[in-house]
Formats: structure tokens, sequence, C-alpha cells
């Protein structure tokens, strides 16, 4: 059996099953990003509850794994070369468990390059900014008096969500025919923001159809409507 006692993480987070991929997250618009991917893959994995509501992201045995304090992270006892790979930033783990499992990745080279593209576009662009129209219209930014920062991540989110409209004119997925990992990593953040974060009028979702459309195929899949629980607060 692995012996993952080695890494500090699995003191506060105990790995009852070491064989498996350990995760360590919340069912955040990151979180959730990872266990989409795993439900969708299928590869076993042992989900860890790490409340960023309590600061349990800034626990010493989690920073020992992940230094800047933010979940989704994971431990997979079964990494190159049959070691135990440890690895935070969502979008890096979404690289690594479709270059890991053949999975949710184009086989070409271009396809390839394409996607990690439109996964960047999200892990630079649509993330970081519909995280601010949150902060600003839905928690303490949104007593600020000074209207111009919402206006700002507003303004700057619609134009995101512009250029994913277009992008899925005459496509299901965003790669086209193939699901992808870049499917995977923005579906929960669109979802977020007109849902938890109350910003669907503000940005005009109704009016892109493209996106709208994408949207519903996506939460439709049994693979997404698991990963958006895990792990849940309970
Ligand atoms: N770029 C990181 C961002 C991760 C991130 O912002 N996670 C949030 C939850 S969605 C978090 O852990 N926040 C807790 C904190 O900042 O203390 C990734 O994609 O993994």
């Amino acid at each position: 059996m692995t012996d993952l006692s080695a890494f500090p993480i699995t003191k506060r987070w105990p790995a009852q099953h070491p064989d498996k991929l350990q995760l360590y997250s919340l069912n955040t618009p990151n979180g959730v990003k990872v266990s989409i991917m795993l439900e969708e893959i299928g590869l076993p994995y042992e989900p860890h509850l790490v409340d960023i509501g309590k600061d349990e992201s800034h626990d010493p045995d989690y920073l020992s794994l992940n230094p800047n304090g933010k979940i989704p992270a994971i431990l997979d006892p079964d990494g190159p070369d049959g070691k135990p790979l440890a690895l935070f930033e969502s979008g890096a783990i979404l690289v690594y468990l479709a270059e890991k499992t053949g999975q949710l990745i184009p086989a070409d080279a271009a396809g390839r390059y394409e996607t990690l593209q439109w996964v960047m576009f999200q892990m630079g662009g649509i993330g970081p900014m519909f995280g601010q129209v949150g902060f600003f219209n839905k928690f303490a930014g949104k007593a600020f008096e000074d209207k111009r920062p919402l206006e700002r991540y507003v303004a700057e989110a619609k134009r995101l969500l512009g250029v994913l409209d277009t992008r899925l004119e005459g496509r299901d997925w965003i790669m086209g025919e193939q699901y992808t990992i870049a499917d995977v990593a923005t579906l929960g953040w669109v979802r977020n923001l007109i849902g938890f974060y109350e910003a669907r009028d503000l940005v005009g979702f109704d009016a892109l159809k493209n996106v709208a459309a994408w949207l519903d195929r996506g939460l439709a899949r049994p693979a997404v409507q698991r990963g958006l629980e895990i792990p849940g607060r309970g």
C-alpha cells in the first residue's frame, strides 16, 4: 500500500485510501473544476473538505502542499514515474489529469494547444474577473459607495462572455465537437456568475444565446452534476 505520510497535509487530512488520488478542495468554481474532471474521467479519488470559510487553506499542513493557501490541490500517489505528485493551481491539475488519462484533451498537437489557450482564457480572464464581480455585487464590496469598481468588472465580465459567445457560435463545446478541459474549467464560473453572484441581469446573460445553450448542455452532464457537489460542506 502507498505511504503518503511524508506529506504533512495527510496529518490534518488523513488518507483512508492512500492508493487513490487525494483531492483537497471545496465546491467553489475553482474547486469543482477538479471534482468535475475526476468524475468525468472516472479516476478513483478520495475527496477532503478544506473549508476556506474557516481559513483551513492557511493551515500550515495545507500550506505545505500549496504555499498559495487556496483550493483546490491534489496529491496523486501514482504520479510520473510511479512516484507521488503534489499539485496546486486548478488549470495545472486539469492539464495533468487530461494528459495522465488521455481524456478531455485532443490528441493532436494543434488541438491540444488550442485547448490550453481556452483554459488559460478561463484562468487569466474569466475566473479573476467574475470573482471580482462577485465581490463587488454580492459580498463585502457591495457596501462600497463608489460603484466604479463594480462597473469596471461587470464591463470586463460582459466582454469576456461576448468572446465566449462568439467562440461557441456553431459549436457545441469550446473545442467544437469534443468536450474538453476548457469546458470543465469554465462551466462552474459561468454558472456561479449568474447564480450565486446574482449577476445574470447585470451582465446581460439572456442575450448570450450560445453561452446559455452551452451552459445547459454542460449542466446536463451527470459527471458535472456530481462534481458540483464535491466536496460539499455536508
Ligand atoms: N488560481 C487558483 C485560484 C484558487 C482560488 O482562488 N481558490 C479560492 C476558492 S475559489 C480560495 O481558495 N480562496 C480562499 C482564500 O483565498 O483564502 C486556482 O485556479 O487554483
